[in-house]
């Protein structure tokens, strides 16, 4: 079986928006007097809007506190802020190696896809300049389910008209990772504490196309 196409998680793999989330959260959490630190916030790594706004809540012991209007207004309130933080982006905002391999997939005619649970996913890829990169971008406003559920990994090989056995999956948070295994993709790790990917890698300096070709040609049928 030829690999037909790798799909990308944004957040964590293509660029380092996490601690944008963090702070964005954080001035949140305040001012309804919840702390919590960049050790915590792993655990919202590629967790919807909404279900980050319930883990942060549970973490300060408040989950049911707060009305739907009023969870919606303090998820507003965050985006708001993390749009505002994203003017901070340019095209030098790219992981290291990101550029070169999303170069090389494409010169080798393999289809790249995005599977990003933000729903700002589509400003981020303008504002890095690298939008015309992806033949598909799963539209995160459709998803009903979050990661570890595989459904953005699904939707992303379905626009890609590729099977997912067909499919690499790249992620950087343990749910993403979980996601792609589930939708029957072979799954690359960047990053600590993901055991469960077929291929582990440090950082994203290490996700070459070299790499992704040996890692396909070893598989396990
Ligand atoms: P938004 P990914 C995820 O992006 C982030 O990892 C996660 O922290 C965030 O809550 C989620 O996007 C939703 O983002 O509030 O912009 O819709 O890792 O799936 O690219
Ligand atoms: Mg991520």
């Amino acid at each position: 079986m030829m690999l037909n196409a790798v799909v990308f998680d944004l957040d964590g793999v293509i660029t380092d928006t996490a601690h944008l989330h963090f702070l964005a959260w954080r001035a949140v959490a305040q001012e309804i007097d919840i702390t919590f630190d960049e050790v915590f916030n792993e655990q919202l790594k590629g967790i919807s809007r909404m279900d980050s706004l319930q883990r942060i809540l549970k973490h300060g012991g408040k989950a049911g506190m707060f009305s739907e209007e009023q969870c919606l207004a303090l998820a507003a309130r965050k985006n708001a802020l993390y749009v505002q933080s994203l003017a901070s982006l340019t095209q030098d905002s790219l992981l290291p190696g990101i550029r070169e391999v999303l170069a090389d997939i494409r010169a080798a005619k393999v289809k790249i896809g995005l599977a990003s649970v933000s729903l700002n996913a589509p400003g981020i890829l303008h504002a890095l300049g690298i939008h015309q990169a992806f033949d598909f971008c799963a539209d995160a406003s459709r998803i009903h389910r979050s990661k570890p559920d595989p459904e953005i990994f699904l939707a992303a090989c379905k626009g890609l008209n590729v099977r997912p056995e067909e499919a690499i999956g790249i992620e950087d948070a343990a749910a993403g990772v979980e996601a792609i295994n589930a939708a029957g993709m072979l799954s690359v790790g960047i990053g600590p504490g993901l055991d469960h990917a077929g291929l582990q890698l440090h950082s994203t300096q290490e996700l070459t196309w070299e790499r992704l070709t040996a890692f396909w040609a070893a598989r396990a049928y």
